[in-house]
This record gives C-alpha cells, sequence and structure tokens, in this order.
C-alpha cells in the first residue's frame, strides 16, 4: 500500500475513536472538549481540509498564511462563529467557500477543525524512489525537436481540477497537448534549455514534460511528498538542465533529483527553530528560485522564516547558507538585475530582501498588510528609479520598492509609493520589459465583480490613475453560481499580449482572455471543454527568462 493510501487509511482509522454522533450543541464559550463527529463526516472533512485548507493553514494546522487553526484557537472561537467563517470568508483574505461547499459540508469542516490535528507519514528515500518513473529514456528522446510549434511562446496552462497541464501555442491560441499531472497541478517551471517543462501537483507528483516531441510528452515522473507546491532547476553554467529541486509542504524538506530523469539525489529536511528561536515541526518549503549568476537556488521556508541559499555543485558536501527574514515566507521574484530576491513574508507584513552576491539579507521592508506578488513585476519609475512591485491579499494596494542601491541609494529598500487597486485579495501583479502597463488581479476578493476585475496603471503616467477593467465579462461565458474569479496575468514571448485565466467552478465553462497589452482590449477568448479551472499560465521564454 502506498503511504498516501495508509495516509488515508490511517485518517479514516482516526476517525473510528471519533465518535458515532454528531453533535449539535451550542457553541462552547471557553475551551472545552473537542465536539465529536461521526466517521463518515471526519473522513470526508479530513479530505476536504487536505484539499482546500492545508495550504494556507498547515497539514498541522499550525497557521501561516491562515490562521493556527489548533484546538486552542478553532475550540475558543466555537461552531457558530467558524461556520460563518468558512462560509462567508473575512477581509484577511480567506476566501469565502459558500459557493463550493454545501451548509451540512461547512458545518462539519467547522467541527473537523476543533478536534485534534492529524499527522502523516514520513515520505524518504525508499518512497521517492518506488513512486519514480522514466517512461522515455534519454537516449531514446529526439535529438532535435520534432514539431515546428514556436516553443519560446508555448504556454504551460495549470488546470488546476483535473491535474493537467494543457500546452497552448501561443501564436496560433490553439491547445497543442494536454499532459496528466499531479493533483490539484499547481506550478511549471522551464529548464534553462527551454526544451523540458517541470509541473508540480499539491500531491507532491513531480512531472517532466519534453517539449521536443511531436506533442508535449511526459517522460519521467516522480512523487517527492505527499504535499508539495515549488520546483526549480539549475541554471547555472555548465550545470544546465542537470538538477531539479522539488520544495515540500509535507514532509517538510526540499529534494534534489537528476534534472532529466528525476532519479531522486537527495533529501534535505527543513525541520528547525524559527527566527525567533522556537523548534518548529512543519517548516514547509515556499517559492525556490535559481540564481543564473551562481550555482545556487534560493530556497525559502516558510514558518521559519529562514531564507536557504544551497550551493549544488557538490551535493554529497551540501553548503547551505541560513539567512534570518521574517515570517512567514511565500511567494518571490528576482529584481530586474537578478542580483537580488525578493520575498513576501506574509505575517510580518513585509518583504524580505536577499543579496544573492554577498549571501546576506539585504533589508525588510515593511509593507501593507500580506504582500502576495506570485514573481512581482519590475519597471523604472519615472521619479524612483528601477522599482519592484507587489500586491497584497490584506491592502488595496500595489506596493513599489526601491531595487538599486547604485544610483538610487537614498529610494533603495524602501517603499516609494502606494498605488491604490480595485481591492485586496490580489494574488499576482505582472509587467513585461517591453510594456508600459502594470496590472494587478484581485481573485480572492468577496464581491463578485472585484474578483473578475483587473487593474491597470499606465507606469509612465502613474498619476493618471488606474483603469480597472472586468475581464470575465469580456470571456462571454454563461451565467453560473460561481464566481468567474480573473486569475494570473502572465505575459506572451514579444510582450504585447497579456493573458488571464478565468478561474470558474468545475463544472462551468472556463476560458483565457488575451489581452492586446497597447490598447488593453480583448483580443481573443480561448475557450475549449478540455479547458477545467485553468488558473496559472507560465510562458515558456519568460519563465525560462525570469522575465517579469
Ligand atoms: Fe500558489 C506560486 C503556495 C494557492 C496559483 N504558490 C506559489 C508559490 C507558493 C505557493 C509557495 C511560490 C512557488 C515558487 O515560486 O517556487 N499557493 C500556495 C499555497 O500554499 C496556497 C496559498 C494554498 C494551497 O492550498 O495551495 C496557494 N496558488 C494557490 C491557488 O489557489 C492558486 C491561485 C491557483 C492554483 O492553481 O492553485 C495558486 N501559486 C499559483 C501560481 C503561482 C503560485 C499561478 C506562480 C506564480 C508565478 O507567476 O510564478
Amino acid at each position: 500500500m502506498s503511504k498516501s493510501s495508509r495516509y488515508a487509511v490511517m485518517l479514516a482509522a482516526m476517525t473510528l475513536a471519533a465518535g458515532s454522533a454528531f453533535a449539535q450543541a451550542p457553541a462552547p464559550a471557553a475551551p472545552a472538549a473537542p465536539p465529536t463527529m461521526t466517521k463518515e463526516a471526519k473522513a470526508a472533512s479530513a479530505k476536504a481540509y487536505f484539499e482546500r485548507c492545508a495550504g494556507c493553514h498547515g497539514i498541522l494546522r499550525k497557521g501561516a498564511t491562515g490562521k493556527n487553526l489548533e484546538p486552542e484557537a478553532t475550540l475558543k472561537l466555537g461552531q457558530a462563529r467558524l461556520e460563518k467563517i468558512i462560509a462567508l470568508g473575512t477581509d484577511g483574505g480567506m476566501v469565502n467557500y459558500d459557493d463550493i461547499m454545501s451548509k451540512d459540508e461547512i458545518r462539519d469542516m467547522a467541527t473537523y477543525i476543533q478536534t485534534t490535528p492529524d499527522v502523516p507519514p514520513e515520505w524518504g528515500m525508499k518512497d521517492m524512489k518506488e513512486s519514480w518513473k522514466v517512461h522515455v529514456p534519454v537516449d531514446k528522446r529526439p535529438t532535435k525537436p520534432m514539431n515546428t510549434v514556436n516553443l519560446k511562446n508555448v504556454f504551460s496552462v495549470t488546470l488546476r481540477d483535473t491535474g493537467e497541464v494543457a500546452m497552448i501555442d501561443g501564436d496560433t491560441k490553439k491547445i497543442w497537448g494536454i499532459v496528466k499531472t499531479g493533483y490539484a497541478v499547481h506550478i511549471s517551471r522551464v529548464s534553462f534549455s527551454g526544451r523540458y517543462v517541470y509541473v508540480i501537483g499539491r500531491d507532491g507528483r513531480l512531472d517532466l514534460v519534453d517539449l521536443w516531441f511531436e506533442k508535449p510528452t511526459a517522460v519521467a515522473t516522480i512523487k517527492v511528498g505527499i504535499d508539495a507546491r515549488s520546483v526549480d532547476t539549475s541554471k547555472f553554467k555548465g550545470y544546465e538542465d542537470k538538477y531539479a529541486v522539488v520544495g515540500s509542504y509535507w514532509p517538510p524538506q526540499y529534494a534534489i533529483l537528476d534534472g532529466l530523469t528525476l532519479e531522486p539525489k537527495k533529501i534535505v529536511s527543513t525541520r528547525s527553530q524559527t527566527v525567533d528561536g522556537e523548534y518548529h515541526p512543519e517548516p514547509r518549503v515556499a517559492s525556490i528560485v535559481s540564481s543564473q549568476a551562481k550555482p545556487e537556488w534560493v530556497i525559502n521556508i516558510k514558518e521559519t522564516g529562514l531564507i536557504k541559499l544551497v550551493d549544488y555543485t557538490d551535493i554529497k558536501n551540501l553548503k547551505e547558507t541560513t539567512i534570518e527574514s521574517a515570517k512567514f515566507l511565500h511567494d518571490g521574484g528576482w529584481d530586474a538585475t537578478k542580483r537580488y530576491f525578493l520575498v513576501a513574508a506574509n505575517n510580518s507584513n513585509k518583504v524580505a530582501v536577499v543579496d544573492t552576491k554577498t549571501g546576506k539579507l539585504a533589508a525588510l521592508v515593511d509593507t501593507k498588510a500580506r504582500p502576495h506578488p506570485g514573481r512581482g513585476a519590475n519597471f523604472v519609475h519615472p521619479k524612483h528609479g528601477p522599482v519592484w512591485a507587489t500586491s497584497h491579499l490584506g491592502a488595496e494596494v500595489i506596493t513599489l520598492i526601491g531595487t538599486d542601491p547604485v544610483k538610487n541609494k537614498d529610494k533603495a529598500w524602501k517603499v516609494v509609493e502606494e498605488l491604490k487597486m480595485h481591492g485586496s485579495g490580489s494574488l499576482f501583479v505582472k509587467t513585461h520589459p517591453k510594456s508600459t502597463n502594470l496590472w494587478a488581479d484581485a481573485p480572492l476578493m468577496p464581491e463578485p465583480d472585484k474578483a473578475e476585475s483587473v487593474t491597470v496603471y499606465d507606469i509612465k503616467n502613474l498619476g493618471k490613475g488606474p483603469e480597472t477593467i472586468n475581464v470575465a465579462k469580456m470571456a462571454g461565458l454563461p451565467e453560473t453560481k460561481a464566481v468567474k474569479r480573473v486569475v494570473h496575468g502572465e505575459y506572451n514571448e514579444t510582450g504585447d499580449e497579456i493573458w488571464f485565466s478565468i478561474w470558474a467552478g468545475k463544472t462551468d465553462p472556463s476560458a483565457i482572455v488575451v489581452i492586446d497589452d497597447k490598447t488593453r482590449k480583448m483580443k481573443t477568448v480561448i475557450k475549449d471543454p478540455k479547458l477545467i479551472t485553468p488558473t496559472g499560465k507560465f510562458n515558456i521564454y519568460n519563465t525560462q527568462h525570469d522575465i517579469y
């Protein structure tokens, strides 16, 4: 039996001890004994918690992007209050679930999070090796591209709820191929050569897709853990395509793999003390980026607030530089020079800046609540020089941070401007070196009109104020119950189109809206019955070269 099925069985077994009658008792005013629930309700809630809640609140429910949900905290809130929060969301960025969960499911979840958290099993080298499959050995792969697709302008599109990626030809706007990947697939990253796409699913399954076949083809797969979010590759000269590195949420660890076959080479645990000196049993791996100036990855450990610079030249004698920053680290990106890496510490309302040249923390920048940049956006501000931008989960602004400590020293690592946007609940900002637009989405806004819209600024004339565009309306999709959240702008290779996903329910029609960047008008809507819950989109050229 696989470990993940053992986990499911373990959850079921734990639920057996949980009692049989669902208690509809009034909410306790002070910490009390956990409420009971049926074993079926507990098993269903455990599954739903893992699928929908663990990403923000942690498997052990210790909290990170989301609040701590251990019984000490949840019993104080009580059943009724918890149900309300789950149903309606909060201003702090917790999304409402009443559009995708039934009243009974919400009630059970509120009860479930008042019980003691389940602890899943570890996942070591033996498990990884057993899960590892090379579908096409390296010597059986093409020696040149076997298709005529402009690979630089292909978009690897996450189809979140089908566990697939759609490779869309950016020139023709047609789906070139669909590849089966892990459960609730999360992001794609591209090898230095631009040939391979690495796709990570939330179930820890990593797929290696080769773009040189006639159709995009998965050539290797491995399960690196039970819960994962991030992946990157080695990009330094002499190490191109040699290694992949994958960060897991559970077990808390990162794994170094062979870049062409995904053979696991090394696993490094991230359990340690936090920046405050307290031990944390679940410090999850958040964003990972790969330096092109050094043989090094920047690996951000969420709960500890520690940033690891991992030198991969000798993985048997691995060198890690550990930089103290702030909690809880999440997503981030390079500045335009690619010397500095900026990462959101979303529980501290800060952005941490790492100088990868000196291997030290350059700054901790105070921002408004809960910065969430994706990879951020770099441009030259007319007044303040080079800046990097982030939007926020908890504030209606786009924050601009100066990034030039040489010619604009007084502005470097300071918030030089906050641009008003149409909502908080924003996940991603985006621009392109060839564009004069700065875009930000707000998919986690509870108000449908806001979640369906984006803010766009002219970066040459920021004083003019923003334009708010309802992108979901441009798609012309039929009315359904689910909100058509507009998420994740991504430019094409030439930087004259920006693509946004319409992220609706699994059974609702979805689309990708392609906007002409100059006119800000809809250019094309990509619709296809196979395009189910599209979310992240990764243009091969831009992802390969860290262009944002
Ligand atoms: Fe993500 C990036 C974690 C939910 C779409 N997301 C990231 C990164 C992390 C992360 C750590 C940085 C990866 C890197 O750069 O190496 N995401 C999490 C979560 O823990 C969270 C909050 C909850 C969960 O249960 O997973 C979460 N993420 C989501 C979504 O629900 C999104 C909107 C839709 C989806 O398909 O899952 C989503 N996350 C994305 C995207 C990126 C991302 C598109 C990459 C942005 C980029 O431009 O690089």
